[in-house]
């Protein structure tokens, strides 16, 4: 497969970037964190989008690897950021296959390596990674706990999970998945269940990122209902680092 041998390739060629989408903290109206996003810088395709090839780096196992460059690239720029004077979080997706192999070991390593404040990190997990083997990812989220790195659950609502583990679990943050966010003010539906998940946050003392936000009027709701964090086209889109400060200082 042609994109398979190219991807085998992306990394020592440095075809890997990232972009950082900003979030902003409703209670204080300053970007406070980002979200780390990876893109192919293709020779011939072009920037191609992770939906486009984080299923194949799933597949043949390049996750690991390309997971590993993508980790340490945010924590690398996370200690820009500290030193030049802005504290950012910065969240990292995390895929099955990292969360399965030395995590704790990766991420203690870099810490350690960029001298990094361990609350700057924050790692993303879906609902079905964690609920793959509920004892493993205890195991995990307790010692990432230890060492002071915080955990949110991407795509919050969307999987089949009980809602049990979030007792279980040391989890910081859910994210609210934008597809509850998308047609907010038309449809009642889906702002029943995002409200309902900025209450379930509230009451389980767990942070509320709510994904998606595009709008002016969706931004307010959240708002409204004391929503930590809002991420979305309305915030900022994901963006190379250097173009953070004039958004960061706009608000400062
Ligand atoms: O940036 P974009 O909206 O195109 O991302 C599409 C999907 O790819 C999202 O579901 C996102 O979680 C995933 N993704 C983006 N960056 C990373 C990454 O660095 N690692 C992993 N595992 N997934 C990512
Ligand atoms: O799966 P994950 O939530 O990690 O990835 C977020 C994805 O959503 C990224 O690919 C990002 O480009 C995309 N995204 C971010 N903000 C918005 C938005 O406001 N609207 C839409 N349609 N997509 C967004
Ligand atoms: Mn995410
Ligand atoms: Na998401």
């Amino acid at each position: 497969l042609a994109l398979e041998t190219d991807l085998r390739r992306a990394l020592e060629r440095e075809e890997f970037i990232l972009h950082y989408q900003p979030q902003l903290d409703l209670s204080t109206n300053q970007i406070t964190a980002v979200e780390a996003l990876v893109r192919w810088q293709h020779a011939q395709r072009g920037l191609v989008s992770p939906g486009d090839f984080i299923p194949l780096l799933e597949q043949t196992g390049l996750i690991v690897e390309v997971g590993n460059w993508i980790l340490e690239t945010a924590c690398k720029q996370a200690q820009a950021w500290w030193a030049w004077g802005y504290p950012l979080r910065i969240a990292v997706n995390c895929s099955a296959r990292q969360f399965q192999q030395h995590l704790l070991d990766t991420v203690r390593q870099l810490l350690q390596k960029y001298s990094l404040n361990p609350a700057c990190l924050e790692l993303e997990v879906t609902e079905s990674v964690v609920m793959q083997d509920v004892q493993y990812a205890t195991h995990i989220l307790q010692h990432l706990k230890v060492m002071g790195v915080t955990l949110a659950i991407d795509d919050f609502g969307t999987g089949y999970s009980s809602l049990a583990y979030l007792k279980r679990f040391p989890i910081h943050s859910l994210k609210i998945d934008h597809s509850f966010v998308h047609e907010l003010s038309d449809d009642s539906e889906d702002a029943a269940i995002a409200e309902a998940i900025v209450l379930l946050g509230h009451s389980l003392d767990l942070e509320v990122i709510a994904e998606g936000v595009e709008s002016e009027a969706q931004a307010q709701f959240f708002q409204n209902r004391q929503c930590h964090r809002i991420q979305g086209y309305w915030v900022g889109r994901p963006m190379p680092a250097e173009n953070l400060f004039p958004l960061i200082e706009a608000r400062n």
